[in-house]
């Protein structure tokens, strides 16, 4: 049995839409970070860095959204639905499920709480972190320029699943190194039109 413990962030909705994809069963634990739940010991003997998401799979904690797609992906994923089973796919999928983590994921997180910061903007935290985002959506623009492809890789896989719920929130709020390109808008609407995903953006309830 799976645990999922997670909150309603992009983050946390990374996984809950692998799950949901995969089909699989999963008990929901939702770990309330404004009540600072990811501080009990209970928690931080599942993830030492305090963050969700995290699973418990048969008694084995994994933590880092990135790390629990990829185990999902090789451990449920017979049919290569989104860790494909040909070498070199799979290897693309799995680099830009790295480049998310490195790059959308702490650029896009900085610059939401730059943004959220009550009083007096830092306007070098936007310049920095706004302009790093433009030129990261410039390189996703990119690839999927290459080939007028309708995923990363070609098809649907766990790196479009990394990046979709943090650009999704960028897109709704109007964030122009998103509306200014269509590809990427394109890009973004046709994953919402997932079932799976829109159960998975919906967790925890
Ligand atoms: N690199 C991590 C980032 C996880 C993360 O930043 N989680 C945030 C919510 S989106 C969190 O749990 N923050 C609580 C804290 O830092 O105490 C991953 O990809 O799983």
């Amino acid at each position: 049995m799976i645990t999922l413990y997670t909150a309603a962030t992009p983050n946390g909705r990374k996984i809950s839409i692998a799950l949901e994809e995969l089909g699989l069963e999963y008990q929901l634990e939702h770990v309330k970070l404004q009540e600072e739940q990811q501080f009990s010991d209970a928690f931080l003997a599942i993830n030492p860095n305090h963050k969700i998401p995290a699973i418990v799979d048969d008694g084995q904690a994994i933590w880092e959204s990135g790390a629990i797609l990829l185990h999902l992906g090789e451990k449920y994923d017979g049919d290569g639905r989104i860790l494909p089973k040909d070498a070199a796919k799979r290897m693309e999928a799995i680099q830009y499920a790295f480049f998310q983590t490195g790059g959308v994921g702490p650029n896009l997180g900085r610059l939401g709480a730059a943004l959220r910061k009550e009083g007096e903007k830092n306007q070098e935290m936007l310049e920095i972190f706004g302009g790093e985002m433009d030129r990261l959506c410039g390189v996703l623009d990119r690839i999927l320029e290459n080939g007028e492809r309708e995923y990363l890789t070609g098809e649907y896989t766990i790196g479009d699943i990394m990046h979709y719920p943090w650009l999704r929130i960028a897109q709704q709020i109007g964030a122009e190194f998103i509306t200014s390109r269509p590809r990427l808008v394109a890009w973004l609407d046709r994953i919402a039109t997932r079932p799976a995903v829109e159960r998975g953006m919906a967790i925890p309830v």
